[in-house]
């Protein structure tokens, strides 16, 4: 017989054949419970004394929370179930047996702590509020890609083993490759450039690594990056796309995943988008009591403008050259310009995403390099690509767990990643 998904075996009339975990039992004695899960949902599975057949009954009385089991029967109707419907098992067989003791609860009511929840994290994948997250994330990836391709872009697959740091050389992990040293990618930067300046218009999800010693609630030190580059365009244009983007998302979101976002009690709204320059931020946030940094703003800041304004998307743009990475473009691409041409994004009181227009010119670049302390010399094939034909483009990058992060109004950005790498955590 055919397995058949609990949603579709609501459907049915005649005998099922399901295959799933067990979520729970109960013992009225007289009546013995078990509640089935798959990936599609839940049924009650009634085994009652005297009427279903004694081997199938004593089972019900000795199954392990999240083992796997296949039950066969018939519905029936039953006012008392969740669903209106329950099994009336034929027969129960174990497939594969949960050890007990669980190390973690995986309930719907489970108060397990994360960092032991994360040790177990096979475990914690059960649990119907990690799944909630984790369909949603599946969303947001999904969605990001759809909306670009949709428009034309190439989606392209740049290297995570690279040579020479784009986002400045603290952060990097060195690796051994063969003889040489080497390092794993802490952005796809340089490469999602030379695609935009010879296919034009690209999009990427791809892992990155940084070395940051510290432990945040909104760091990892591996995550992925959603970014677009493009090609004959500025900052402002591709600003736009990420507010369009995003607001296609979420509303995906709301509409793909009701039931996650029920789970979660999380009611989501298609945000607004606003634009202010640094300097007009700056001012605004001083006006509300509230410092910044000369060059960056601060987690204080952050979450004053999403006090300001609640669910937008807030577009800084304008950021001064020294707080932006060698490869943004000064000003209207005047090179003694204090400003750029690069922006962040924040969203719900924290930056999601930060970008802006390149510098395609390889002169400029070179002293960019050098005045951010690096070397022209490790640059050369990037450099270099920009000396055969390479127009204006411009980008961005979103990290998908701190995107999924702050949609869902996580405290700690571990929540949101299926498995985290941190400083402390390599397993599982
Ligand atoms: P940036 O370094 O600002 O820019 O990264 C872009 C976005 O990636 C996410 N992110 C992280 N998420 C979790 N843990 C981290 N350690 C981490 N680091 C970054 C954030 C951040 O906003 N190449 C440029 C982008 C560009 O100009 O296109 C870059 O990587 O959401």
């Amino acid at each position: 017989m055919q397995r058949t998904l609990i949603k579709d075996a609501f459907k049915k009339t005649n005998t099922v054949f399901l295959k799933g975990w067990v979520h729970e039992t109960r013992d009225l004695k007289k009546v013995r419970f078990l509640i089935l899960k798959d990936k599609s949902g839940r049924i009650q599975v009634t085994g009652i004394d005297g009427k279903t057949n004694p081997e199938t009954f004593e089972l019900l009385d000795n199954l392990n929370r999240e083992s796997v089991v296949q039950v066969t029967g018939a519905l029936k109707k039953c006012e008392q179930a969740p669903s209106g419907e329950e099994l009336i098992p034929d027969s129960i067989e174990i497939i594969a047996e949960a050890k007990n003791p669980l190390p973690i609860d995986a309930s719907d009511y489970s108060k397990t702590e994360l960092p032991l929840r994360l040790d177990n994290r096979f475990l914690d994948l059960h649990s119907v509020r990690t799944q909630a997250i984790f369909k949603i994330q599946s969303t947001i990836g999904a969605e990001f890609l759809n909306y670009f391709i949709k428009k034309g872009f190439t989606y392209a697959h740049p290297p995570s083993i690279i040579s020479a740091s784009s986002e400045g050389g603290t952060e990097l992990f060195k690796a051994k490759y063969f003889e040489k040293e080497v390092f794993l990618a802490q952005s796809p930067q340089l490469y999602k450039q030379m695609i935009a300046c010879s296919m034009e218009n690209m999009v990427t999800i791809t892992p990155v690594w940084r070395a940051e010693k510290h432990n945040t609630t909104r760091h990892l030190n591996e995550c992925r990056q959603m970014d677009i580059e493009m090609a004959f365009t500025d900052s402002k244009t591709v600003l736009e796309e990420m507010g369009k983007a995003i607001q296609h998302i979420v509303k995906q979101v709301i509409e793909k995943n009701a039931e996650e976002l029920e789970v979660l009690k999380l009611k989501l709204k298609i945000p607004k988008t606003k634009y202010l320059t640094f300097t007009e931020t700056k001012k605004l946030l001083e006006e509300n009591g509230v410092k910044i940094l000369e060059n960056d703003l601060t987690g204080e800041a952050e979450k004053k403008l999403n006090e300001l304004f609640p669910n937008t998307i807030t577009f800084v743009t304008d950021w001064p050259m020294k707080g932006k990475p060698f490869y943004i473009m000064p000003k209207n691409e005047d090179p003694n310009a204090e400003l750029s041409e690069g922006f962040d994004a924040i969203y719900k009181g924290m930056e999601i995403s930060s970008g802006g227009q390149r510098i395609h010119i390889p002169e400029l670049l070179e002293k960019r390099l050098e005045a951010n302390d690096l070397n022209p010399k490790d640059f050369t094939p990037y450099i270099d690509s920009f000396r055969f034909g390479a127009p204006p483009h411009a980008g961005w990058s979103i990290g998908i767990e701190r995107f999924t992060q702050v949609l869902l109004e996580m405290s700690n950005i571990r929540e949101v990643c299926m498995f985290p790498r941190d400083r402390d955590r390599i397993m599982p």
